[in-house]
């Protein structure tokens, strides 16, 4: 029989086991820090210093004691033979080992074992010449979601690449574009608590895969339709979420926009909309009323590939069936309109009030509720003191260009943490490019031989989360939670603030703030002016594991008075008005905008690449470069126990664009566009509608030719955010031709 723990919330509770008084076991709490809305508490078992079991903790209201498959097979990752587990340096020239699928240890050959010592020195020895050859703005530093981890994601790191005067990372890749469409109505991104999804009657999954990336919203759908509720899934690809739905639209990809204005025509035009509230905490209505004439469900049927009947039908229902909420995801905002999309869906529930139910609202993102003292974490006013000035920014969709067009000064050493660049930047030929340069010292702080370390000229070893502590946010709930170290590092694995700490040391960097130790940084990132952060302190966290953000600060309820709506239980954000805007109202006319190039209110634009381009002619097909259900992003693409779960190379098509090229189910063809090209088995599945294609994600070098889906997006930035457009790219495919010899 298993043992069972005395209390699953404490951080570490010994368990003396009954039959071996040798064996010391413990259960950890820790949270799971990949870039995933649901950041689940894990509780983490460990016996004489080995992790021997990973489980949801059943105390945290998202997670419920289940985690998703990947994360359920996190041990095999954890103890993979394949782990970096020392310094490397270089010892062949750049690029993958030959061989198809060299991507084990094997990748290791590569390198040779050096000392922490010899790493940090060469390091050290590099980025000092590279400064005063070029300039410390040719230094680029280069991390995204590896962790989100507070510490992890953005804390020493930031410090040091601001005392060395670094070139900043916009850090863009993935949800900025929609960060900004939301922001751009609401003044914050944030929304409707998760756990209320079950007291929603109609339910919209807009560009939101839940089942593969949002798992642990999934129960309190189900509980909503078993007493009622409607799930309304708006998404190209039939996902599984989609396959569930009771309706699923299938819409032409970017189109969102005409959609979601369309359906505003109705509302308004119909009288279904919430006066009130509309006068209360909207501005801006007179003008948005006037924009929807423009986009009557006639005209927009034939964008979005929907019925101008179904239009009506949608709005209608959405409107009338109440409490109504939408769950938006980022899916939608990697069109080149992504930005204008984020902000016409954000508008409905302004529309209709829905804002004011229990159930109901609009949910992107949770993550605007947090406000942790990021300033204090990252110290931007250190580049005041290494360059006099904020040091120039490179896009990090742009890493093509930056490596291989950029020039004032030019990128001579780059360091990547937390990223895989080789396999998630767009126009990866480019990318790939611009890593091989021999003239380019690329630094890589990792837990894998990922695409990425094949162009290493330092290869680093990372913790995972099993083995340092951290500090965690959400970006799909509300709470905070400790992250608290289960085992000892693997080998001589360092954490990211460790390896940073170390590196300001060599470099001689005198700053204090660089010697904080992460218990120290947690506690800056605690002293927040946020009110919802009140009586949160790290000792708490490091007792109860997790904490629900504080929405019932006595602050607040001094500030709104006796009268006040209860803010704690249920949470409604915008009950009352409430944006972070200056008057405090949504805006449906934003004169910022403007200054953009955007129309204040609103407005439709097709993609460059899409159907209703020009272009569209030479390159018919849209492509969606679709992440993997059992992967995330290039994470977990290596580890054999998951990568049984996931087929991968394969380009899923609609019967009618195959038959018109020939292709059956099953046959190697060619996906190419203006950019490249790359081999995949067609999979004629029903998973697409005509006209579209669909790939997914995975490391280059498993894919064969040693190149993934990446080859063929574009490093085009969306209408606002400057994000990435992995969903607005135009194709053609052809059955695979073997080239002559
Ligand atoms: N299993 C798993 N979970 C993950 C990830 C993963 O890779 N795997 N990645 C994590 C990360 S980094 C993120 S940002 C989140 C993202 O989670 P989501 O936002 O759900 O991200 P996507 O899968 O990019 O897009 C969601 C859906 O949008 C659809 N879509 C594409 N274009 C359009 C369009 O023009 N209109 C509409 N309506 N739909 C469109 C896609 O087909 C896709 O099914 O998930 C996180 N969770
Ligand atoms: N075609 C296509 N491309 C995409 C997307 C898509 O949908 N389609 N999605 C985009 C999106 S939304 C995102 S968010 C990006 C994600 O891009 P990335 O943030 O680069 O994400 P991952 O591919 O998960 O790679 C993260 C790497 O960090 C490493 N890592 C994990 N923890 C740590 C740590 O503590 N320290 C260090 N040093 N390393 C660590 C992992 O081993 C992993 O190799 O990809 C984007 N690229
Ligand atoms: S990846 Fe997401 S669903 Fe899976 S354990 Fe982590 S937070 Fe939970
Ligand atoms: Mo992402």
């Amino acid at each position: 029989m298993g043992l069972r723990t005395t209390c699953d919330r404490r951080h570490a509770t010994l368990v003396a086991p009954p039959y071996n008084q040798n064996i010391v076991k413990k259960v950890v709490h820790a949270a799971c820090p990949h870039d995933c809305p649901d950041a689940c508490g894990v509780l983490i078992t460990v016996e004489d210093g080995r992790a021997t079991k990973i489980q949801g903790d059943p105390a945290h209201p998202l997670t419920r004691g289940f985690l998703c498959a990947k994360v359920a097979k996190y041990l095999d990752r954890v103890y993979s033979p394949d782990r970096v587990l020392y310094p490397m340096r270089r010892a062949q020239s750049k690029g993958p080992l030959a061989g198809e699928g060299v991507h084990r240890s094997e990748a290791a050959h590569a390198f040779e074992r050096i000392s922490w010592d010899e790493a940090l020195d060469e390091i050290a020895a590099r980025f000092k010449s590279t400064i005063s050859e070029f300039g410390s703005e040719a230094i680029l530093p280069y991390s995204y979601g590896g962790t989100l981890g507070k510490l992890g994601y953005a804390s020493m790191d930031r410090r040091f690449f601001h005392s060395i005067g670094a070139s900043q990372l916009a850090r863009t890749i993935c949800s900025e574009a929609g960060a900004a469409g939301v922001k751009s109505v609401y003044g914050v991104n944030m929304g409707t608590e998760p756990e209320q999804f079950r007291q929603s009657k109609y339910i919209i999954a807009w560009a939101a895969n839940i089942h593969g990336n949002n798992v642990h919203l999934w129960p309190f759908i189900e509980e909503a339709r078993r007493n009622g509720a409607k799930l309304i899934v708006i998404d190209p690809y039939r996902t599984r979420t989609a396959a569930c739905a009771d309706w699923h639209i299938p819409i032409n990809p970017g189109t969102d926009v005409a959609l979601a204005l369309a359906m505003m025509h109705v509302i308004i035009n119909e009288n279904l909309y919430d006066p009130d509230y509309i006068a209360l905490h909207t501005e801006g209505f007179d003008k948005l009323r006037a924009k929807v004439q423009e986009y009557p469900p006639e005209k927009v049927a034939k964008w979005t590939g929907m019925s101008a009947s179904d239009i009506q039908k949608l709005a209608r229902e959405y409107a009338t069936v109440r409490p109504a909420v939408i769950r938006m995801n980022y899916g939608v905002q990697r069109s080149q309109n992504g930005g204008m999309a984020s902000r016409t869906i954000a508008m409905l529930p302004c529309i209709t009030g829905s804002w004011k139910e229990v159930g109901g609202g609009f949910q992107l993102s949770t993550s605007g509720a947090f406000g942790l003292n990021n300033i204090a974490l990252e110290r931007a006013s250190l580049m005041e003191k290494s360059l006099g000035r904020a040091a120039r920014t490179i896009n990090m969709v742009e890493l093509g260009k930056a490596l291989n067009e950029v020039n004032d000064p030019p990128v001579k050493a780059m360091y990547v943490y937390n990223s895989n660049p080789a396999a998630v930047c767009p126009n990866h030929n480019d990318v790939i490019r611009g890593l091989m340069r021999p003239d380019l010292f690329t630094v890589v702080h990792e837990q894998f031989f990922t695409d990425t370390t094949d162009y290493a000229d330092v290869v680093l070893p990372a913790t995972t989360f099993f083995e340092h502590k951290e500090l965690q946010s959400a970006y799909g709930h509300y709470y905070l939670q400790m992250s608290n170290q289960a085992i000892e590092p693997l080998g001589e694995c360092r954490s990211n603030t460790a390896v940073f700490r170390a590196l300001a040391a060599r470099m001689g960097l005198n700053d204090e703030c660089l010697r904080d130790s992460d218990d120290e940084m947690i506690d800056q990132a605690l002293e927040s002016e946020n009110p919802w952060l009140k009586g949160i302190t790290r000792e708490r966290l490091e007792n109860e594991g997790h904490i629900r953000l504080n929405f019932d600060s006595p602050i607040l309820r001094a500030k709104r008075g006796s009268e006040g709506r209860p803010l704690n239980d249920p949470f409604l954000p915008f009950a009352n008005g409430d944006f972070r805007t200056s008057s405090g109202k949504a805006l449906l006319y934003n004169e910022a905008l403007r200054e953009q190039g955007l129309d204040p209110v609103a407005s439709f634009v097709p993609p460059d690449e899409s159907r209703h381009a020009a272009k569209s002619k030479k390159f018919p097909l849209e492509l969606l470069a679709r992440k993997a259900d059992n992967f995330l992003n290039s994470t977990f693409t290596n580890i054999p126990s998951v990568q049984a779960m996931e087929q991968t190379g394969l380009l899923e098509m609609n019967s009618a664009d195959a038959s018109k090229r020939g292709i059956r189910d099953g046959d190697e063809v060619r996906a190419f566009n203006q950019r490249g090209e790359i081999g995949l088995t067609a999979k004629v599945n029903g998973t697409v509608p005509p006209g579209v294609v669909a790939a997914r994600l995975n490391w280059a070098k498993l894919t064969p030719g040693n190149r993934n889906i990446n080859v063929l997006t574009s490093e085009k930035l969306t209408d606002m955010g400057n994000s990435a457009t992995f969903y607005s790219v135009l194709v053609e495919v052809e059955l695979f031709q073997p080239t002559r010899q």
